[in-house]
């Protein structure tokens, strides 16, 4: 067998049976997708999901937004630019609160405008 075709063999393994074990093992553990709105929100606001989840927050608007934890228990401060996307896996339960700094405004602990949340479940 020749080295290029050996590749497109294992190309061919991982698209066929490596795949659909992630996709399926992915779709056991709950995950969640979460998107940057034109009207500057969050959608959904809130998301419930199991331990062991990953949430995406993709960004299918034409201008930046941040995914940027507050609250204290977690951290992540990411810009997406348009068409971007962030992932995180969600281990504990707890409420993680997150926003866009571009778009929201934090009072007192209080965020308003682009803000939301994860709740994972015990
Ligand atoms: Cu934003």
């Amino acid at each position: 067998m020749t080295e290029r075709r050996s590749v497109a063999r294992w190309l061919v393994v991982v698209a066929l049976v490596v795949l659909p074990v992630l996709v399926a093992g992915n779709a056991a553990a709950g995950n969640a997708g979460v998107h940057a709105t034109i009207s500057r929100t969050w959608s959904p606001v809130h998301t419930r999901v199991d331990p062991g989840s990953r949430v995406i927050w993709r960004n299918p608007t034409s201008i930046s937004h941040t995914v940027t934890a507050f609250g204290g228990n977690w951290s992540i401060d990411r810009t997406l630019l348009p068409g971007a996307l962030v992932g995180r896996t969600f281990n504990s339960a707890g409420v993680f609160k997150f926003r866009c700094r571009f778009h929201s405004a934090l009072v007192g602990g209080v965020c308003s405008g682009m803000c939301g949340r994860i709740v994972v479940r015990a």
